[in-house]
């Protein structure tokens, strides 16, 4: 299915009256509103492949229907995503679930709906039918140097796909680990993981970059091999200047301070890019901004401040990615939902009086700067953005378009109701 850019047109001319009185209200006052607008309309988040069907737990799944079966489905979805809100511009591939048989062709497909290719995505973390040597004991940490091997040579693989399709980076994340004391030793399993990686290092092109994901727990329980950003960030250290930490919202220990791990991280130029999602408990991959938009606001004040001193560009410098999937949406309307969550907490963020903050930082007038942080998450920004996707060519409101055109019946029938997508 392809939404045809008249039924977009058609429907912003329906709310078109009501939008332009919201967004009048809401722009007045706003300093350097252009300026706003356009970072919002360049700011894109790339999506991952394995989101687009419904995700399951261990305990069960829940299909809703007209699930992408292949590869050229998955980007017909992010197509469709991309042409009611244009700010989902990139799809971010896992292999092998998604192994391109023609890589040329698949490349073209997604050139056709305005899509380019993110990170790439290794998988070691589960084992595959024609595979010789298991990853249940670990794979780049794993004792055993011909497994070690094996993990090495998958991850080559993926960047030798990732450059027949334009990609530029790979995100590595490990379930290596331990379930009990005494299982590993911690210090050789670091020393083997960074020898792997660095072997996969040593294969990335000129200007790639190697992204080095952490999470705290699960499915190892005792110890994680990538268990928080100071292990990343020290993996990263030493392979070099194309290596990067990478942050995944859900990967944290419960009230962990991840503005406070962003500006760090940012600082020290080590920061490569995100995954945006939400939690409660932990790895609950639920849609961004459902649980705590506060916290996502926090994180996009401390990316915009820091990106500016550093002279870099928001929607470019960084690698912008959603990493969710749950059992009980459309998850075609999650990935709105998500999309727009992250547009708002960049509006917010970029409405931040920066340099009224810093002086009251300076001057540690704390009540005052909470004041300006909050005057800046409170301010309803939704006109905001609506008006950047219109600029853009999209929908003023996606997910009501989305059920206008009945999308998700429509998939359904082209694709039947027993469909899963290839994924966890
Ligand atoms: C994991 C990680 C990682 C990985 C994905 C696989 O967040 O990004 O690629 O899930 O589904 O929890
Ligand atoms: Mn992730
Ligand atoms: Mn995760």
């Amino acid at each position: 299915m392809q939404i045809d850019k008249y039924k977009i047109d058609e429907f912003n001319n329906s709310v078109l009256k009501e939008h332009k009185r919201r967004f009048d209200f809401a722009a007045e006052g706003v300093n350097g509103l252009d300026g706003i607008l356009k970072k919002l309309v360049d700011f894109q988040i790339a999506i991952p492949s394995w989101a687009l069907g419904t995700g399951g737990t261990r305990f069960g799944r829940f299909s809703g229907g007209g699930e992408p079966r292949t590869l050229e489905e998955k980007i017909e979805d992010v197509g469709l995503l991309h042409s009611l809100n244009k700010s989902g511009g990139a799809i971010s591939l896992h292999i092998p679930w998604d192994i391109p048989k023609d890589a040329k062709a698949i490349k073209a497909l997604a050139a056709q709906h305005g899509l380019r290719f993110d990170a790439v995505n290794s998988n070691t973390f589960q084992d595959q039918p024609d595979q010789k040597l298991s990853y249940k004991f670990g794979s780049l940490q794993h004792v055993d140097k011909a497994t070690r091997k094996q993990a090495i040579d998958h991850n080559i693989d993926v960047i030798k796909h990732g450059v027949e399709l334009g990609s530029d980076s790979i995100t590595v994340w490990l379930s290596d680990g331990s379930c009990f004391p005494g299982q590993l030793n911690f210090r050789k399993a670091y020393q083997r993981t960074l020898e792997s990686l660095q072997e996969i290092y040593a294969a990335l092109p000129e200007n790639w970059k190697m992204f080095v994901e952490y999470k705290a727990f699960e499915p190892n329980f005792y110890s994680m091999t990538v268990g928080d950003w100071g292990q990343s960030l020290l993996y990263a250290g030493k392979l070099g200047p194309k290596a990067y930490t990478l942050v995944d919202l859900g990967h944290h220990l419960p009230n962990a301070n991840i503005e406070q791990i962003v500006a760090l991280l940012l600082a020290e130029g080590k920061l490569g890019g995100f995954h945006f999602n939400d939690s409660k408990y932990g790895d609950d991959d639920l849609t961004v901004g459902s649980i705590n938009p506060y916290q996502l606001f926090l994180i996009f004040n401390e990316l915009v401040e820091g990106m500016d001193a550093r002279g870099m560009q928001h929607a470019t410098d960084l690698g912008w990615m959603i990493d969710a999937s749950h059992n009980v949406k459309d998850p075609l309307e999650d990935l709105l939902q998500s999309i727009e969550a992250i547009k708002i907490a960049y509006a917010q963020a970029l409405l931040v009086d920066s340099k009224a903050l810093q002086a009251a930082q300076e001057a540690s007038d704390v009540a005052k700067a909470q004041e300006i942080l909050q005057q800046a998450y409170r301010t309803d920004v939704r006109a905001l953005v609506a008006e950047a996707r219109l600029q853009a060519g999209a929908a003023l409101q996606p997910l009501q378009l989305y059920r206008q055109l009945k999308v998700r019946d429509n998939l359904i029938k082209e694709r039947g109701q027993k469909t899963v997508a290839t994924g966890l």
